[in-house]
């Protein structure tokens, strides 16, 4: 097992978040990659826009991602050893493109209570300050939700531009990642992410996130896998993991996994991001 440390623990209960975990060799992320690659070139529409969530429903290679040993044995630490899979998310910022995050608390519009679960952050290429990593206000989290505006913008990754604002950036740490590390972080720590001002993508994949099977959905519906442990509380429906890169029948229930999904994050909204 390696779970975190007392010290790394400490981090995330103190700060909000935790880094760098080392998951994967550089090689490895490589390989994630070109996978992500390999759908845009074959299917160029299915990454994109709502495409851009539950995409380990679509790939074995994805999937397999969210079933590693290391991000579970460091997510066991947190929320317990009934770990459910709930989502995963590509956030991708390509050179030269206008996306960016707007500071946000991951709790705030997700509907997953009670708050036993943890965002895996991991890195596919290296992130850093050039490239847009994620800044976190460190220890933020403490203080429970705060007033988001809806603040849409076409660059915004996020669903509905939600912003909490007036966050002192110089109390804002940069999360800096190699390919293959990860970082973990709370609900409710104010975080986001500037520009990709390099030459080269920077790609996170997200699990958004791990659960405890104790963990229900209160807006919605969400689709999840076993990742460890049990799931006495049956509050989501359980779906299989994928044997082929885009099977016919998971890309089906992706599509409905997708549709379902929006309602959470668009209840009654018109406007939709489409990056
Ligand atoms: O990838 C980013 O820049 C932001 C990701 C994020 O907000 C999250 O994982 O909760």
């Amino acid at each position: 097992m390696s779970k975190l440390s007392s010290n790394q623990l400490q981090e995330y209960n103190d700060n909000g978040y935790v880094a760098p975990i080392e998951v994967l060799t550089k090689d490895e992320a490589f390989e994630i990659r070109k996978e992500i690659e390999n759908i845009e070139t074959k299917w160029p529409d299915e990454l994109k826009g709502a495409g851009r969530n539950y995409v380990h429903m679509i790939s074995p290679i994805l999937d397999e991602v969210c079933h590693n040993s290391k991000m579970l044995d460091a997510v066991d630490s947190i929320i317990g050893k009934n770990i459910l899979i709930c989502g995963t998310t590509l956030f991708i910022k390509n050179p030269n493109e206008k996306g960016f995050v707007s500071f946000h608390q991951d709790a705030t519009y997700i509907g997953l209570e009670p708050r036993n679960w943890v965002t895996a952050w991991l890195a596919i290429t290296d992130a850093n300050e050039e490239n847009g990593c994620m800044r976190m206000w460190s220890g933020s989290h403490t203080n429970n939700i705060r007033h988001h505006e809806q603040k849409f913008d076409e660059g915004n990754l996020l669903t509905r531009g939600q912003t909490v604002e007036n966050v002192p950036l110089d109390k804002t740490t940069p999360l800096v990642l190699k390919a293959g590390q990860m970082s973990l972080h709370h609900p409710t720590i104010v975080h986001g992410s500037g520009l990709n001002k390099s030459n080269d993508r920077r790609i996170g994949f997200v699990v958004q996130s791990y659960i405890g099977s104790n963990v229900d959905q209160v807006l919605g519906k969400m689709y999840v896998q076993q990742a460890r442990g049990n799931d006495t509380f049956k509050y989501h429906k359980h779906t299989k993991r994928p044997n082929k890169l885009m099977d016919p029948e998971d890309i089906q229930i992706r599509k409905i996994a997708n549709a379902d999904l929006q309602q959470i994050f668009y209840p009654g909204e018109t406007k939709k991001r489409d990056l």
